[in-house]
């Protein structure tokens, strides 16, 4: 279900909700979308076009509502009474997604503290109505209140012991870091929209075997490898991260600052993107939003514009290297195909350059990219 509030990145076919639920192990069997104003207070949407979903849940068989935008906790209890089924949001969705998926110690921590903070605001607020109720002047006490106290107690306590244990963790992964740092190799990591790719670049890279698939955050935990680069003789340290997704639970943002800490400390940021997706400029903006928020957006980029050999042949590039526009700055770009392996060699050139020069030394220059030649040449990749 989605709701069109006329926000840009309105997705009319729910595709990417398909794919999430896809990935957490469901299949959609009816979608359905409207327009409003403003959600309702009570129902998100109207109690007519409740009806309406009611009626095809019934006639479709499905036995969950998905909502593409977040649900407040009280919306969501009202629909589940209304439509009798169990309704959740996009954010519940990602939330379960990492859930499943995570695999290391500090993944499964991290997404642990995600969930209780998520369950925490929603526990907390469905016991208020109880908490109303035992109101009253000169009164304390009441039906609700013990419970609500045990809840929330309980949650606090279990945030809190699982804070204590992600401490630790992240602790031991500095200390791995820094041993890195020490010996002064040059880093970068990839990141980017969830599916742009950087599995498979990674892989095409360094020929790791990093886990691709064409799901919604097929990585979870960040890999580092060492990369050889014949061009200078030296190695650089190659990091494969977890994919970002537009309206990323704000609980996992912090809970993954442990994971993207690769990203953050990187000389430069490979940012992938899915060239053959049209909804490509908007996922841009999503990854620069994610960078702001976990505090990488300093850190210079190239931008590794993937799936050329998906394009069709009007949108190909004519040149494979040139700069494209991100938040009114000029960013170096390379057109690769990670999958038949299309403009590696000029990647691989551009990071031995890239590392050879001083390290962090700031945005990295057209020049460097070595397309002087081709200034004044107008590309005639389309971006949509
Ligand atoms: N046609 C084409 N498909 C590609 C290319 N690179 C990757 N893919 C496909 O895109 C899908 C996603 O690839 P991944 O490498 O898992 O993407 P990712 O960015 O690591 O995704 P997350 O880990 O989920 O964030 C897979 O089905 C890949 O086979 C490419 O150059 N061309
Ligand atoms: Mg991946």
């Amino acid at each position: 279900m989605g709701v069109d509030f006329g926000e840009p990145h309105f997705d009319g076919e729910l595709h990417e909700l398909g794919l999430l639920a896809q990935t957490a192990g469901m299949q959609a069997v009816a979608r359905v979308t409207c327009k409003r104003r403003a959600p309702d207070a009570a129902l998100f949407v109207g109690s007519g076009k409740a009806d309406e979903i009611k009626q095809l849940a019934i006639q479709s068989g499905a036995r969950e509502i998905l909502f593409d935008q977040s649900l407040s906790p009280s919306q969501q209890r009202n629909l589940e009474r209304c439509l009798e089924m169990p309704v959740n949001d996009r954010t519940f969705l990602i939330l379960e997604i990492f859930a499943q998926r995570a695999r290391s110690h500090e993944g499964k921590l991290q997404v642990e503290l995600a969930r209780l903070q998520y369950l925490s605001t929603r526990l907390v607020r469905r016991w208020s109505h109880l908490e109303r109720q035992s109101g009253g002047i000169g009164m304390r006490g009441g039906p609700g209140e013990t419970q609500i106290e045990l809840d929330r107690r309980m949650i606090s306590e279990q945030i809190k012991r699982t804070r204590e244990r992600l401490v630790k963790v992240k602790r031991q992964r500095n200390t791995q870091r820094r041993s890195r740092e020490r010996s002064d190799v040059f880093t970068d990591s990839l990141i980017g929209y969830t599916n742009a790719g950087k599995s498979t670049l990674f892989n095409a890279l360094v020929k790791a075997r990093s886990y691709a698939a064409d799901q919604l955050f097929a990585t979870l935990d960040t890999t580092t490898r060492q990369m050889y680069l014949a061009e200078t003789s030296t190695s650089i340290s190659i990091s494969d991260t977890v994919g970002f997704i537009r309206d990323l639970p704000h609980g996992l943002i912090d809970a993954f600052q442990a994971t993207l800490q690769e990203a953050i400390s990187a000389d430069l940021l490979l940012h992938v993107v899915d060239a053959a997706n049209e909804e490509f400029p908007l996922q841009i903006a999503q990854v620069q939003e994610v960078l702001r928020e976990i505090g990488a957006d300093q850190i210079p980029q190239l931008l590794v514009f993937n799936k050329i050999d998906a394009l069709p042949s009007e949108r190909r590039p004519q040149l494979m290297q040139d700069t494209f526009e991100v938040e009114g700055q000029q960013v170096p770009r390379l057109f690769v195909s990670a999958q038949s392996l299309d403009g590696l060699p000029a990647l691989r050139q551009f990071l031995a350059r890239r590392s050879s020069a001083l390290r962090g030394t700031g945005r990295v220059s057209p020049d460097e990219l070595g397309v002087e030649d081709d200034t004044g040449t107008i590309n005639q990749y389309r971006d949509c």
